[in-house]
């Protein structure tokens, strides 16, 4: 169970954003063994078993806040508990889902099943009890993961008048229960993927006091495969310091690549803030592991697109070292607003400070990255720049020894995380452009 929780959770922080990151609430005991039951649970399993059969097997949801087979909660606010259990039945045919869901309630102080569901998908994803809109209501939302782990399905239960309805069944790439629009209610939030002849497309559901739902979906432009994850962060209107919250959404496209796009939601309709244009550039298009983020922590995210570096426009491709810019949206348009050195591998991105832009380049030297002020005004025959004093070193390492020895050369610790030791040298170069030590610590992000 161990393994199959920790790639569940991995792969649900790589591939979608559905509130916080998985949450590790369960302890190590949990992890290690299957929980063990609470009088109450062992009541309702002797129960489930009564009426289900003896050949069943607790199932756990995967992430999320509730990690338990069972949940007993008062779903219809009439002051007592009602139960729901997730298990897997013996009895089901070989092609049959074995996935089921139980409902119990309690009568004269004993529990007793009220009804059997199958599942809409092979594992639970993660389970919410939350309220929708402006609904007084508990909602129920069960997520599943399908057999290939790509697809997702969720189902919106509410218990009433002693049956549990089911009010929504949906199929999603990404989900997320969020107040998109920031007035104090939850919507329920879903991104599709393409699936032709269907194109990719957003879904925001906001449940009204009438029970009725406030649907808002619009396609989106891009012929997205997969949705990596979606990112939240405030949008300027450009009138005054007004900004809106807006939902940046990075999604495969191609092989590899990732585009973003990016929307809004407010009067219960989802707007398109960006999306990538053939007529326009830059685009958003990069790598997969380029992710939206707010990098300057100012609160609006920031779309990373590649590009060489300064200096390098006119040289053989071999020799170039890419530089990221970090792009905002105004009027449908990128912005950039900063650029940086960004490493993956080492899991941070270094902020070029803004008097370094244009004038500054970096190259790989000896598993370092070093940054040299160049000649802005000539360049050498084969196009490359004529590199002037070097201004900093960045270095990773993991072994201790090492770091220290580097330390002892003068290089400063900016920061030990994961087992990795991030250092950087500051050269004294030109006086204009030289960094002064708290300069070089905020400019290092780690992701
Ligand atoms: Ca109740
Ligand atoms: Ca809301
Ligand atoms: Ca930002």
């Amino acid at each position: 169970m161990t393994a199959k929780w920790v790639i569940g959770c991995t792969a649900l922080s790589l591939l979608t954003v559905q509130l916080p990151a998985c949450g590790f609430s369960a302890s190590v005991d949990n992890l290690l063994s299957p929980p063990r039951l609470t009088a109450e649970q062992e009541e309702i399993y002797q129960v489930l078993q009564s009426s289900a059969g003896t050949q069943i097997s607790l199932k756990y949801p995967k992430s999320g806040e509730r990690l338990s087979a069972f949940l007993v909660e008062d779903l219809d606010d009439d002051g007592a508990d009602e139960a729901v259990v997730f298990y897997e039945t013996g009895r089901n045919a070989v092609d049959e889902n074995p996935l089921r869901i139980c409902m119990l309630d309690q009568a004269d102080g004993a529990w007793r099943a009220i009804s059997e569901y199958a599942a809409a998908g092979a594992e639970i994803d993660r389970v919410d009890l939350v309220r929708l809109g402006s609904n007084p209501r508990l909602n129920l939302i069960i997520s599943y993961s399908m057999v290939d782990g790509a697809e997702h399905a969720a189902e919106v239960y509410h218990y009433a008048d002693g049956t549990l309805e089911c009010s929504r069944s949906l199929q999603y790439s990404a989900m997320a229960l969020r107040d998109l629009n920031q007035d104090g209610t939850l919507e329920l939030f879903t991104v599709s993927a393409a699936k032709a002849p269907d194109p990719a497309a957003a879904t925001a559901y906001a449940l009204g006091a009438d029970g009725i739902y406030a649907q808002s979906q619009i396609n989106l432009p891009e012929a997205f495969t997969d949705i990596q994850r979606l990112v939240y962060g405030d949008l300027p209107t450009g009138t005054g310091n007004e900004s809106i919250p807006a939902i940046y959404i990075d999604g495969t496209t191609g092989a590899t690549a990732v585009q973003t796009a990016v929307l809004h939601y407010s009067d219960n309709r989802l707007k398109l803030d960006y999306s990538d244009r053939a007529d326009r550039f830059p685009n958003t298009i990069r790598a997969g592991g380029y992710q939206t983020l707010d990098i300057d922590g100012n609160g609006e995210a920031e779309i990373p697109v590649n590009t060489v570096f300064y200096g390098y426009s006119n040289a053989a491709e071999a020799s170039k070292l890419s530089m990221t810019n970090w792009y905002v949206c105004r009027n449908n348009q990128l912005i950039r607003a900063r650029s940086s050195y960004y490493s993956g591998q080492n899991g941070y991105v270094f902020l070029i400070p803004r008097r370094w832009e244009r004038c500054v380049t970096a190259l790989p030297e000896n598993d370092e990255i070093v940054f040299y002020e160049f000649d802005t005004g000539e360049q050498q025959a084969n196009g490359e720049p004529i590199l002037k004093e070097p201004l900093l070193r960045l270095a990773v390492v993991t072994d201790p020894v090492a770091a220290d020895a580097m330390q002892s050369e003068g290089y400063l610790l900016l920061r030990q995380q994961s087992g990795r030791y991030y250092l950087g040298r500051l050269l004294s170069g030109s006086r204009t452009l030289a960094l002064r030590p708290s300069e070089l610590m905020t400019a290092m992000k780690y992701l």
